[in-house]
């Protein structure tokens, strides 16, 4: 067999279907290959019929029609699935081969899978795609990381077929060393489930707070589409809105409002918790969706204390003007976090992460694709370490200019009992975070007083630990010191 081939995929559902086709549409030959091969069939006479990719019935036979350095590509449901294919793929592979896994795995199986591979020789990529089946399809947001070696044999292929924005310039670039690929893709999508969190409470409060129909919102959300919200998200939100049932009757109203999740949020907020880093607004996102899942208990509570009169009084206009600056101030903090988190994972594992490079990469493709992810790379071009984003001059001014109407639409909804968990808790983290001194003293001295975990002063240098005895009853001895 003559290896003409370019890259081998393996997994033929939804992903590795589109990105086959969308590498074919560049000129590149694949090998499809799936566990299932009956699926290789399927595939090459239907969905690929006509193009240059070749079906495989084996492991052995899909690396033989492999140009060197081979290029095998996973698209497999992530974990296990992913281990025994790479086992299996030792065994056929060679030194200086490359194994990709570009499906959603765990970033710490990533960091673990490419120590195991680059022992045995070979190079490995743990990459992010995102932008769903279209996005595969038609140009996806690319995150790869892992062995530095092995960029320079996937980059031509890998940005060919990334999504686009400007003038040609790819969604995909070097994101960093071992798991750094993953662990982006994982908080984009951590910063999708907050997205998507913030839309639906806008929704919630022009549905219940100013009893506005979908058609109304439908509009509201087309003009939002035009400005500093311009996003994927809120397109499709737009779209969905103005969608009717067979029966004419809004599509959105018949959906049940129980909503689920398959764990990439999740690990954002625990990577967070590790990183000691306050992924408030993301972990807000997450817990509502495990709200919205308790509907009997949620129907049961209701009967008993449903909110008398949850309408907001006053002009509407002026009212969903609000909602869209709460909106954006709320993003803006989530992006805030968002960054904060990479930050401090990129110092714990030693990743030299490229932040405008990753704004740019989530700018196109992605499901986070906005206009904001614009002003975040420009807020990076112009200082790449820049702490914290709230401090950049344009997020500084946005910020400054949506507070008002962020604080009214929170209180609000409060008073009214309309539930905003995101945009009150990135309210409750920007008043944190702008405070020079928080009420911790206080809590240090309960900490000390009921454990002995000791103090430090405001007149004396940071590093010194101080113990009180409260109550004189205690003994002399502190407890060791930890911070977190
Ligand atoms: P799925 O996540 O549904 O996985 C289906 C593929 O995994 C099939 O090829 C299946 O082979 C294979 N597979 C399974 Br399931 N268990 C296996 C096992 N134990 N050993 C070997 N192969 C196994 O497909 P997908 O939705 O296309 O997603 C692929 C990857 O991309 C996943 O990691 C997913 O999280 C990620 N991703 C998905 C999306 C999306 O929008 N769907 C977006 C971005 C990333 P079979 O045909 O023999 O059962």
């Amino acid at each position: 067999m003559e290896p003409k081939a370019d890259i081998a995929l393996i997994g033929l559902a939804v992903m590795g279907q589109n990105l086959i086709l969308n590498m074919n549409d560049h000129g590149f030959t694949v090998v499809a290959y799936n566990r299932t091969t009956s699926k290789v069939d399927d595939f090459v006479n239907n969905e690929a019929k006509g193009t240059k990719v070749i079906g495989a019935h084996s492991l052995a036979e899909m690396v033989a029609l492999l140009k060197r350095p081979r290029r095998v590509m996973l698209m497999v449901k992530a974990g296990k699935a992913v281990d025994e294919f790479i086992e299996q793929l030792l065994g056929v592979l060679e030194p200086g081969d490359i194994i990709i896994d570009g499906g959603n795995s765990l970033f710490e199986d990533t960091i673990r899978r490419t120590k195991y591979v680059e022992s045995k020789g070979l190079l490995y990529i743990g990459t992010g795609v995102s932008g769903g089946e279209e996005g595969a399809r038609r140009g996806p947001s690319i995150m790869p990381g892992g062995s530095p070696a092995a960029w320079e044999h996937v980059k031509p292929i890998f940005q060919a077929i990334s999504a686009k924005v400007g003038e040609n310039v790819p969604c995909c670039d070097w994101v960093g060393e071992g798991g750094a690929g993953h662990y982006v893709k994982m908080t984009h999508n951590g910063i999708e489930y907050g997205d998507m969190q913030l839309t639906c409470e806008a929704y919630h409060l022009m549905k219940d707070g100013l009893g506005m129909t979908p058609d109304e919102m439908h509009e509201v959300f087309k003009e939002w589409n035009t400005g500093e919200l311009d996003s994927y998200l809120v397109e499709i939100t737009r779209d969905i809105l103005a969608k009717k049932d067979d029966d004419g009757t809004p599509l959105v109203d018949k959906i049940l409002d129980t909503a689920g999740q398959k764990g990439t949020g999740k690990w954002t907020v625990i990577s967070s918790q590790d990183m000691g880093i306050p992924i408030t607004l993301i972990a807000e996102a997450v817990y509502s969706r495990c709200v919205s899942a308790m509907k009997d208990q949620r129907v049961q509570a209701a009967k008993v204390f449903k909110p008398k009169n949850p309408k907001f009084s006053g002009d509407r206009k002026q009212w969903v003007n609000d909602i869209r600056q709460a909106l954006y101030a709320s993003k803006i903090i989530s992006y805030t976090q968002g960054y904060m988190l990479m930050r401090a994972a990129a110092k714990q594992y030693g990743w030299n992460l490229n932040n405008g490079g990753i704004a740019l990469m989530w700018r196109g493709g992605c499901i986070i694709r906005s206009a904001f992810l614009g002003d975040i790379k420009k807020a990076f071009d112009k200082k790449p370490n820049l702490d914290n984003l709230l401090l950049d001059p344009f997020f500084k001014k946005a910020i400054k200019g949506c507070a008002r109407s962020w604080r009214k639409v929170v209180a609000t909804a409060v008073k009214k009992g309309i539930p905003v968990p995101a945009f009150s808790t990135a309210l409750a983290f920007f008043d944190g975070i702008r405070s020079e001194r928080l009420p911790a003293n206080l809590l240090q001295a309960q900490r000390d007083y009921f454990g002995a975990h000791t103090y430090e002063r405001v007149d004396k240098p940071r590093g010194e630990f101080f113990h009180t005895n409260w109550t004189g009853t205690g003994g002399r001895v502190a407890s060791s010191t930890y911070t977190v």
